[in-house]
Order: structure tokens, then C-alpha cells, then sequence
């Protein structure tokens, strides 16, 4: 089969056909596109750790992690105060005893979006641990306060 040549010289593609070239880049894009699309559901990666000191208040108070990927928080309970002691987090089906005078660490994967209310057994210390998807950052259902 016969290359037809332009004016300068160079090759000229059939008309029609698509180039390897063109082919091979729309496939990487293709596949970037899909993995950083995937990332948040596929529980890649390292886990989503916070530090939240238990005394008086949760401090932060809030804290922000991203859907569908594994996280710990880890609850620092310098006393023994029996205000302190459970740890609630409405929505998420956390109900758990912090230890005192050290670190307790509540591992879970968050699968549904929203502001979920944490407080303590008594209701008295507040927090919330709101859960954002990077793709659909409005959606926030259901919603707990
Ligand atoms: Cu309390």
C-alpha cells in the first residue's frame, strides 16, 4: 500500500482512520479520569485519621472527613470523668466507652453523607462529624442535628 505525501513531504493519514496517537492519549485520559473518579469509593489508600481531645469539649469540635474511605478518630480522654466516658455519634452507629487517661480509636467507613451530631453520654460536651463527597459536594441526606 502506496503513503501519499503532501507538498513538504510528509506522510498524510487516510481519511477517516484515527491514529494511534490519538487513540492511546483518549485512552489515558479515559483511564485518569475513571481512577481519581473511583478514589473515594474504593477504600484506597491510607485511613482518614483525627485527633480529637476529650476535656471539657471536643476539640475540634468538628471534623471533617470524606465519604466512603476508611477513617479513625482518635479520642485523647486525659481524666476519668464519667461525663466524658461514652461517645455517641448519632447516624453513624457509634456508641462506644473512651478509655481514660489515654487513646481510644473509633475505626468505621463512612458511607453516607451528612452532619452527624456527636455528643457524649449526657449530652453535654457537642461535636459533629460531617461527611462530604468530593463529587456531589451538595449532597447532604439525610441530615442529623
Ligand atoms: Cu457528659
Amino acid at each position: 500500500m502506496e503513503h501519499k505525501r503532501d507538498k513538504l513531504g510528509f506522510l498524510e493519514k487516510e481519511s477517516g482512520s484515527i491514529g494511534w496517537e490519538v487513540a492511546i492519549v483518549t485512552g489515558c485520559v479515559v483511564l485518569v479520569v475513571l481512577s481519581a473518579a473511583l478514589l473515594p469509593w474504593g477504600g484506597m489508600g491510607r485511613a482518614q485519621v483525627r485527633n480529637i481531645a476529650v476535656e471539657g469539649a471536643y476539640s475540634p469540635a468538628t471534623v471533617e472527613i470524606v465519604l466512603g474511605r476508611p477513617a479513625e478518630l482518635r479520642f485523647w480522654r486525659p481524666s476519668d470523668s464519667a461525663c466524658t466516658r461514652r461517645l455517641v455519634v448519632e447516624g453513624l452507629h457509634i456508641s462506644t466507652r473512651l478509655k481514660p487517661f489515654g487513646i481510644t480509636e473509633v475505626k468505621f467507613t463512612p458511607r453516607r453523607t451528612g452532619h452527624f451530631a456527636m455528643h457524649c453520654g449526657m449530652e453535654h460536651l457537642k461535636g459533629q462529624v460531617v461527611v462530604k463527597d468530593p463529587l456531589n459536594p451538595s449532597a447532604f441526606w439525610p441530615v442529623y442535628f
